[in-house]
């Protein structure tokens, strides 16, 4: 079959906008707390940590945009003016007093832009505030442990569920904290070392095994918040994932009631004589 000119732009047309509406599809079913599919951006934040490491991601790429533009702009220049054919008698300048000014003092401005609210960034993941609830996070292998020392002290493991949505993300028994309080989380290793993380909280540490790492986050918004082992830590690495649910005050208090007794007798952790760290 012939195809002509007119009918092959169009088909290419629609294939393209197939290509758009699928790419701009992901969004229509995006969660929050949990990737998406086709997603190229960061997913949305959910404590201010994320705010702001999302606000600085978009600082970097305005920047780096910005540069790779100029950088292309002079080389086109370049090419254009100063190839043999359109400049066939080469200048012999070799000094430019007012350039090398400008690109040694312009570099050093645009680093200190930047570097301003890096620090500002990294002292406010790094400093722990006051915290409302500390929580003990525990990687073994391949799932996590979840201690509560602050609410009656029961500790209860975390495994990847086969039968529950999202696949590789849900788990048997979430982590749960109550929403706009700060909360400590301290990881530590029972064999290997892994790395709790969640993308929209904006929190990544290693859980290494004989020391206790601590980090803190502070969720704005119910909801169900999903993150992955970050470390390789073997076999079955990708499938200890990390679930945090943020629920309001009172429903805190009333699955802290109903862990108290459905962990009461659930067998207590190995990773203290294991990871070497007194309880
Ligand atoms: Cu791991």
């Amino acid at each position: 079959m012939k195809v002509s000119k007119g009918q092959l732009s169009a088909r290419l047309l629609g294939l393209a906008m197939a290509g758009v509406t699928l790419v701009g599809g992901g969004s229509a079913f995006a969660e929050t707390g949990q990737p998406a599919p086709w997603e190229y951006k960061l997913q949305e934040a959910a404590t201010p940590v994320m705010e702001n490491i999302t606000w600085f991601h978009g600082l970097l790429l305005t920047i780096i945009t910005l540069i790779t533009l100029f950088v292309l702009a002079l080389l086109v220049a370049v090419v254009v003016k100063f190839n043999a054919r359109a400049n066939p008698v080469p200048s012999r300048t070799t000094h430019n007093t007012l350039l090398e000014v400008a690109w040694t003092l312009i570099p050093v401005l645009i680093l200190v832009t930047i570097a301003v609210p890096s620090f500002r960034l990294l002292f406010l993941e790094l400093d722990v505030p006051k915290a409302d609830i500390t929580i003990k996070a525990t990687g073994k292998q391949w799932y996590w442990s979840y201690a509560y020392p602050d609410n009656g002290k029961f500790e209860f493991d975390s495994l990847m569920a086969q039968d529950k949505k999202p696949r590789l993300l849900a788990v048997d028994n979430e982590m749960v904290v109550p929403v706009n309080k700060v909360i400590r989380v301290q990881t530590t290793g029972a064999d290997v070392i892994h790395s709790w993380a969640i993308p929209s909280f904006g929190v990544k540490i290693d859980a290494i095994p004989g020391r206790l790492n601590e980090t803190w986050f502070k969720a704005t918004k119910v909801g169900m918040y999903y993150g992955q082992c970050s470390e390789l830590c073997g076999k079955d690495h990708a499938f200890m994932p990390i679930a945090v649910r943020v629920v309001s005050d009172q429903e805190f208090t009333a699955w802290v009631e109903d862990a108290k007794k459905k962990f009461a007798s659930a067998p207590t952790s190995t990773y203290a004589s294991a990871a070497g760290v007194s309880q």
